[in-house]
């Protein structure tokens, strides 16, 4: 029996569910490049190299160990350029009897997956790299409204044993410690220098590649310095715990200009193209906090962002999907501004977030939230447009966790599904996590005007157009009496200082 087992371009894990029992006499390994996944959004030139990359580097790894292995490049003369022809063609030239493949990450994958099983024997098997599966996390949230992920995190550490005492209690009595984590840092702390790796010939004809195919997409190609091996992203997680884990709770909501990786790990890429195993991240922080005396706030911090947001947003993807794609509970239509692609903005925290992203390719997670994000919220964006933007620009970007963070996290489109109230902010929050705002051609200070900064504005006027959605949410009844009690006057000027913004928006 000829068996080919399908990898994809997040599936480089070597004890993946398709790679079990492989018999290397018979069967063969499927790697493809194919346009049509580079191309249904404009990735990022960074993360189309370090995909392609990853793979051929995976590939040459699976060949070392006697795999057979038939990768297909981008530029090959008989490449089709999509899943199911490369699949098609690939059974009639090697006379295959059964294709396997693991569970892809993405609905719109599976949907192809699932059409192609009307033609060819194809067994799709489960994901087992995620700590829930998809019909665990059926049956938890089946009976609730709506979900929360604290309640969803505390049973994951129960289920997996982690932080917890022999009482079945959680380490240190509490479950979470994230009051303990929004230090505002300053540009003159020391910063420890991120991961980097240089390009090897393998990377380098990649980069080449790039350069000539997707001169057009989003975003600098060079210098890129990411990990494309399992061992070098070990490498780039033993860096993190060495010189920055200590710190990661006290300034994860931290921003300084200038400094895009601050005490963050820098490993969803590798986690999520699957060079890293989610629990053995978990279980290597975890026995930092006994071994080497790592803060508490710093240990179940970093923990529960693998072990709660990571598996819960997949799990609600999977839940939503497809309904959840077209969800716009706020109905946000607006077009995307310029400087989404160019970082040009006089509001210096928009230009610095957006520039890092152009750079890297990587934004860390308040940037993404609490300026992009808000921003987006706070002035309508379209909802499609946004969920494009940030699946093309960040290097660690498919639909299962991108979606989830963005249509539920940032816009609300969800109506509450996900979060129990939106991230909106204005400008004193970025003031307090960041030093952006000393450089910015706009005024903290001011709250409405011409010189003022559009966040404080542009909030009130959200709070203001929604008042009918949101004013009986118990988690806002605070600021609704507080906007009841605001002067018709400011009102007035809080809404033509935004129709103003909203026309030229720089
Ligand atoms: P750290 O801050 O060091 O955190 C450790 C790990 O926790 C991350 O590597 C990641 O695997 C996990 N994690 C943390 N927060 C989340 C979260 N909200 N959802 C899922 N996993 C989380 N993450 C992605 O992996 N891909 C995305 O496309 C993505 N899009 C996002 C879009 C928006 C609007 C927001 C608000 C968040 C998004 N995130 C996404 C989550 C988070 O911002 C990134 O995981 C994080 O910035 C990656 O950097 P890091 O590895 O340094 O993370
Ligand atoms: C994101 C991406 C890109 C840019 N290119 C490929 C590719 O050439 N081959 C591949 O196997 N996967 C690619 N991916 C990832 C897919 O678009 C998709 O996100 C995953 O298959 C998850 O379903
Ligand atoms: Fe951003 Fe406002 Fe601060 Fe400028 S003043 S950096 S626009 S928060």
């Amino acid at each position: 029996m000829k068996t080919l087992r399908v990898i994809l371009a997040d599936q480089l894990s070597e004890n993946i569910s398709s790679l079990q029992n492989i018999d290397k006499a018979n069967d063969t390994v499927l790697m493809m490049e194919v346009k049509a996944e580079t191309k249904y959004v404009k990735h990022h030139k960074k993360k189309i190299a370090f995909l392609f990359s990853a793979m051929r580097h995976f590939a040459k790894n699976l060949t070392e160990q006697g795999i057979n292995v038939r990768y297909i490049k981008l530029t090959d003369a008989d490449n089709t350029g999509n899943f199911t022809d490369e699949i098609k063609r690939t059974v009639k030239d090697l006379a295959i009897d059964k294709v396997i493949i693991t569970q892809p990450g993405e609905y719109r994958v599976l949907e192809i997956l699932k059409d192609l099983q009307k033609t060819i024997n194809l067994e799709i098997l489960d994901d087992d790299r995620f700590l829930c599966s998809i019909d665990e996390f059926k049956d938890y949230a089946e009976d609730k409204k709506n979900l929360r992920m604290e309640f969803f995190y505390r049973i994951m550490r129960r289920k997996h044993n982690i932080l917890i005492d022999d009482n079945n209690q959680p380490v240190g009595g509490k479950w979470n410690y994230d009051s303990e984590n929004r230090k505002p840092a300053s540009n003159d702390m020391f910063m420890p220098q991120p991961y980097e790796q240089k390009a090897d010939d393998i990377t380098a004809e990649v980069l080449k590649l790039v350069e000539t195919e997707f001169a057009d997409h989003f975003g600098d190609l060079y210098p890129f310095t990411f990990a494309v091996t399992r061992t070098q992203a070990l490498a780039c997680l033993d860096k993190f715990f060495a010189e920055r884990f200590e710190l990661f709770g006290d300034y994860q909501d931290a921003m300084v200009e200038g400094q895009a990786w601050m005490y963050h790990s820098h490993i969803s890429f590798y986690l999520n193209c699957g060079l890293l195993d989610p629990l053995e991240v978990i279980k290597k922080a975890e026995e930092l906090y006994y071994t080497k005396n790592i803060p508490l706030n710093a240990v179940e911090g970093f923990i529960r962002q693998i072990l709660g947001w990571r598996e819960y947003v997949r799990g609600i993807y999977w839940l939503r999907m497809p309904e959840f794609e077209n969800e716009n509970y706020l109905d946000a239509n607006r077009d995307l501004p310029e400087f989404f692609w160019t970082g040009n903005s006089k509001m210096n925290c928009l230009k610095q977030c957006i520039t890092e992203t152009k750079e890297n390719a990587y934004a860390h997670h308040i940037q993404r939230l609490m300026v992009i994000g808000n921003f987006s919220l706070i002035t309508g964006l379209s909802v499609e447009q946004v969920n494009e933007w940030y699946l093309a620009v960040y290097a660690d970007a498919y639909q299962w966790v991108e979606l989830p963070n963005v249509s539920g996290m940032i816009l609300f489109a969800d109506g509450g599904y996900l979060g129990s109230k939106p991230y909106a902010a204005g400008g004193a929050y970025i003031n307090k996590m960041s030093d952006y705002c000393v450089n910015c051609k706009y005024s903290i200070k001011e709250k409405t005007g011409d010189k003022a900064c559009p966040f404080n504005y542009l909030y009130w006027n959200f709070l203001i157009q929604h008042k009918d959605k949101f004013e009986k949410n118990p988690r806002m009844a605070m600021i609704y009496r507080t906007l009841d009690k605001m002067k018709d006057e400011n009102k007035e000027n809080i809404i033509k200082s935004s129709q103003k913004f909203l026309v030229k928006f720089e």
